[in-house]
């Protein structure tokens, strides 16, 4: 094992944080400053890899029913789920972690549910009365005369009502609840649950507070993919971890403001373990893949260089499966992957990320006949018209930098969280909204509520802008990749360019918000309300 530190300046966390640079924590950078303390941490590589089965989250059941919201005459699923403390195994060789989890685990159980069936879900907050993770109270909304310890939750993809939506300052403290109502109006898809608490979602998530939520109808029934024990959820997270085996979460060298702009840690884990080990028949398998990460974006291959295919984005199928050679997902994100591993019996397949090793899939030389399809069409997506567009907003994505050119914050349309709300879109009317991305890194930008289509990408000049006010492309308009041409809730807004999304602001009137889903950035003002507003 080797002795490890991670205390990086602010800007060198930023240079270090490219999107496609493999991780950060492989050796001692910058000064140690007094005052620090340093734990040492556990060398990942030094564990043996694929000792520990792929564990699935359980399924969750209802506790009972209750009269829905919108038909008090009828009776819907109703659901609790508490947070809590827990303890996991993330490897054989690794001391039990103290986690934050939904139920017993973390990642916490799968809601299953089908296009058109409601249900209420009770979030019950059960968490220990102090935080384990650095707080720093210079961050809006987690100022020191805050609970330490709150959380509300959002169903990210979820076309909810507002007041179900987890609105960032809804937060409850241990020992409270609050019942969300989905009413589940939209297309099969897999969302996700996580905490959304106003400047400490980074560490909430950081400590566990997620879990899947899959939407299903009969239009994906119909098209026979892999299903059972061949749909397999692949949750995918980076962390850290000291000797001992618990979380070890990097902090700035300023004790009051510990606050770092982005986070990578050396271990990855698959549904809360590291390099596990999943046998598979020689057949098609699904791949439910969600990036919650903090913020690492996953660049995932097989070790064998094998195609596989793409056939769903972040809120549904796509019109066709896409070949791939190399999947790269954005926290926030999912990907709909299919898997064919016929004419692979009896091989050992591994799934890396550039660098890393991430898991392995062993193939049993026979298994049972395949009768599930691979459709040539999956769902038809029609393409939103630009002329719908009613508005075509322009708003930047900034960085607020000390004289140091540490990076203090990020900002949206350089606005801070508590002014004034500037997007107000009206309920089901379309609009173009223009990225344009001013920093050094990439930013999966999440609307809540809608559902978007990537309209395409376009380099500009930044100096332009700061002077003229106005756009000047460089190059042409690139249109999304074939395997993001499909129905999004969060995407990939590159440096330098103008990224464009166009939406229908459907579902129901209220406040919502548009964020960074690096939760880093989140926590530190690259988030907005944004009102849908009714007739
Ligand atoms: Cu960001």
């Amino acid at each position: 094992m080797t002795e490890e530190f991670l205390h990086l300046t602010r800007r060198e966390f930023l240079q270090k944080s490219g999107m496609f640079v493999a991780g950060m924590a492989a050796s001692q950078v910058g000064p140690l400053r007094t005052g620090v303390t340093a734990r040492p941490m556990l060398d990942v590589n030094s564990l043996a890899k694929f000792v520990d089965p792929l564990p699935f989250p359980a399924i969750l059941k209802p506790s009972g029913t209750r009269p829905s919201p919108d038909a008090p005459a009828s009776q819907i699923p109703y659901y609790r789920l508490t947070m809590r403390a827990i303890e996991s195994k993330v490897h054989r060789d690794v001391k039990p972690t103290r986690l934050w989890g939904f139920g017993e685990s973390s990642p916490g159980p799968t809601f299953e549910t089908r296009n058109g069936k409601p249900l209420l879900v009770e979030w019950a907050n059960e968490l220990p009365a102090a935080h384990f993770l650095p707080i720093d109270h210079t961050v809006h909304g987690a100022e020191a005369d805050k609970p330490n310890v709150r959380a509300v939750t959002h169903l990210h993809g979820a076309k909810a009502p507002a007041k179900s939506d987890g609105y960032p300052e809804d937060w409850w403290i241990p020992g409270k609840s609050a019942l969300y109502y989905y009413p589940n109006h939209q297309d099969a898809a897999m969302l996700w649950y996580h905490d959304h608490a106003l400047g400490i979602t980074r560490l909430n998530m950081y400590a566990g507070l997620f879990g899947s939520f899959v939407i299903r109808d009969g239009f994906e029934d119909g098209l026979n993919l892999p299903r059972g024990k061949y749909e397999i959820p692949l949750t995918l997270y980076d962390r850290s971890f000291d000797r001992d085996g618990q979380l070890y979460y990097p902090v700035s060298p300023d004790p009051e403001a510990p606050w770092v702009p982005e986070v990578f840690g050396d271990a990855i884990l698959v549904n809360g373990k590291l390099f596990p080990y999943l046998e598979v028949e020689p057949r098609k398998y699904r791949f439910r893949v969600l990036n919650a990460a903090n913020g690492r974006f996953f660049h995932l291959a097989l070790s064998n260089g094998q195609e596989f295919h793409q056939i769903g984005t972040d809120l549904g199928l796509l019109p066709a499966p896409v070949p791939l050679k190399a999947l790269l997902i954005a926290p926030g994100e999912r990907a709909d992957l299919i898997v064919d591993f016929s004419g692979h019996g009896g091989e050992q397949i591994v799934v890396t990320n550039d660098a890393f090793t991430v898991m392995q899939f062993r193939v049993a030389k026979t298994g049972s006949p395949d009768t599930s399809s691979f459709p040539a069409s999956l769902r038809p997506v029609a393409r939103i018209a630009e002329s719908e567009a009613v508005q075509n907003r322009v708003l930047t994505l900034g960085e607020k930098d000390d004289k140091a050119a540490n990076p203090m914050m990020m900002l949206l349309n350089n606005a801070h969280w508590s002014m004034p709300v500037t997007e107000n879109p009206a309920l089901d009317s379309v609009e173009i909204w223009n990225f344009l991305n001013f920093t050094d890194d990439s930013h999966p930008i999440h609307l809540h509520l809608v559902r978007f289509q990537i309209l395409d990408r376009r380099g500009f000049e930044p100096y332009y802008y700061y002077t003229q006010g106005k756009v000047k492309y460089i190059g042409p308009a690139v249109p999304p990749a074939p395997n993001e041409a499909g129905w999004k809730d969060t995407v990939q807004a590159h440096p330098g360019m103008v990224t464009r999304i166009i939406a229908r602001f459907e579902g129901y009137p209220g406040r919502y918000v548009w964020h960074c889903h690096i939760l880093e950035h989140e926590d530190n003002e690259m988030m907005r309300p944004y009102d849908v507003v009714g007739p």
